[in-house]
């Protein structure tokens, strides 16, 4: 029987809260077309459900929550979340390496979906549109790491094949790591000293 060459190393890069600033955008998008009513600043930020922490605050203001990052531009207006493109450009460039987006498009996928093409496009050049995975399910999908500001990212399948590496943001910051769960606090800080400890495990 033929020996399979190793496959290259394989890391997947959440899209929303780890390149592009969804909560920051939805802050603006929701001080902006809710001026009148109260707002979660992101300091205050828990649980990955910004929808649901509205809703607690006050049941009406989850849908208007939901209504800001459901509307056409937000997903395309999003800023980029600090220094993701230049490590995100720097790892596709590493040898022996492949990476790909990978994010969850809104379940009303209307504008949701073609803006995520379009800011990849926008941010990081038309090649890396060929990149990109959308699935409301990433237990599916095979790699070495997962780099996801989620703290519990699951699915169908029990034993994902990745290293989920928790990416800070706003909702997760407080939270503590179950070990040996690894964290990458911004995209300063060494995410190539993740990807050399995992490739050479
Ligand atoms: N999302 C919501 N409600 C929230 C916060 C996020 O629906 O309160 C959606 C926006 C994106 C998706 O479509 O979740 C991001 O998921 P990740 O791929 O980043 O895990
Ligand atoms: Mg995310």
């Amino acid at each position: 029987m033929a020996c399979r060459a190793a496959r290259p190393f394989r890391v997947l890069v959440d899209m929303d809260g780890v390149l592009a600033d969804f909560e920051g955008g939805l802050l603006r998008g929701f001080l902006a077309s809710y001026p009148g009513d109260p707002h979660i600043e992101l300091t205050e930020r828990r649980g990955f459900s910004a929808r649901e922490q509205y809703r607690c605050l006050r049941e009406d203001l989850g849908d208007k929550a939901a209504s800001v990052y459901e509307s056409p531009g937000f997903f395309l207006g999003l800023d980029p979340i600090p220094a993701a493109i230049e490590a995100i450009q720097e790892m596709v460039q590493m040898p022996n390496t492949d990476v790909f987006i990978c994010t969850s498009p809104l379940r009303r996928y209307e504008y949701c979906i073609p803006e995520k093409y379009s800011w990849i496009e926008k941010h990081l050049g038309p090649g890396f549109v060929e990149r990109l995975i959308l699935t409301r399910d990433k237990t599916v999908v095979s790699a070495d790491l997962l780099f996801d500001d989620k703290d519990v990212v699951t699915g169908v399948e029990p034993n994902p094949s990745w290293e989920h590496i928790l990416f800070s943001c706003c909702h997760n910051r407080h939270l503590k790591l179950q070990t040996p769960q690894r964290r990458l606090e911004s995209w300063t800080d060494d995410w190539r000293a993740i990807l050399e400890s995992k490739r050479s495990r």
